[in-house]
């Protein structure tokens, strides 16, 4: 049993340290790969953004979603998004800022984030499988007002393996959530982009400061090569999930 156990471990070149992975404690979370943030006429360009700085996150992303359902890894993708009524829509956050559309207002992908329009949905590339857990979270957190707590007990995750957008709002503010509750935290930097290049920057140097404040900064190639090791073994793993 001892050794079974062992061998699900993968070691991940990361910053500021590599670090020991059990594979069947880990999950894959996707923060907000939503059309909303990620397409022309979503939330993200009504707040004046350039969309498409975003997708470069998309590839590494893909990959590394395309092993963990390999080895039967837990996925996790979060929505950023609010009730039709907007009663989960603070009105600090929908009344903030001078955007061209608000919070609930119409646009071409249906209303500006609210769940079930086009708008909130993931993008097709990155599209989850019905066995695939999808929280949707009013906030910038995933464990703010979520299941997700609930979630990652149940499967017994210790680890999490953090991709999306944007990196210095949704995966930041995931991350410090989730080093709180005591979870690895090993964030994929090809996979995660912001629509400021140095926030995305900065976000990821906050994170791994200080012998790695709220966790680990590794990248796609990394964790597929960690990945790569163990499929056989986790294939099992995945099995009797
Ligand atoms: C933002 C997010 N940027 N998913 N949300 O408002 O980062």
């Amino acid at each position: 049993m001892a050794n079974s156990r062992k061998s699900l471990v993968g070691t991940v070149a990361a910053e500021p340290e590599p670090i020991d992975l059990d594979w069947s404690s880990t999950a894959l979370v996707i923060i907000d790969m939503q059309r909303d943030f990620m397409e022309p006429g979503g939330f993200g360009e009504t707040l004046g953004n350039d969309v498409s700085r975003l997708a470069r996150a998309v590839k590494p992303i893909a990959a590394v979603l395309s092993a963990a359902r390999a080895m039967g890894m837990l996925v996790v993708h979060t929505r950023e998004g609010h009730l039709p009524d907007l009663s989960d829509a603070p009105p600090a956050k929908v009344e903030r800022g001078a955007p061209s559309l608000r919070i609930g207002d119409p646009g071409p992908m249906g209303r500006i984030l609210i769940r079930g329009e086009a708008g909130h949905d993931i993008i097709p590339a990155l599209y989850p499988l019905d066995s695939e857990i999808v929280i949707d979270k009013p906030g910038k957190g995933a464990f703010y007002a979520t299941e997700l707590s609930d979630v990652l007990q149940k499967y017994g995750i210790e680890n999490l393996l953090v991709c999306g957008v944007t990196t210095e709002v949704c995966v930041n503010t995931t991350v410090r959530e989730a080093n709180d509750r005591g979870y690895r935290c090993v964030v994929l930097s090809d996979g995660c982009a912001s629509y400021f290049p140095e926030f995305h920057e900065m976000g990821l140097k906050m994170i791994k400061a200080q012998g790695g404040i709220f966790g680990w900064v590794s990248d796609s190639a990394a964790v597929l090569k960690a990945m790569a090791s163990e499929t056989s073994h986790t294939l099992a793993a995945g099995a009797s999930r």
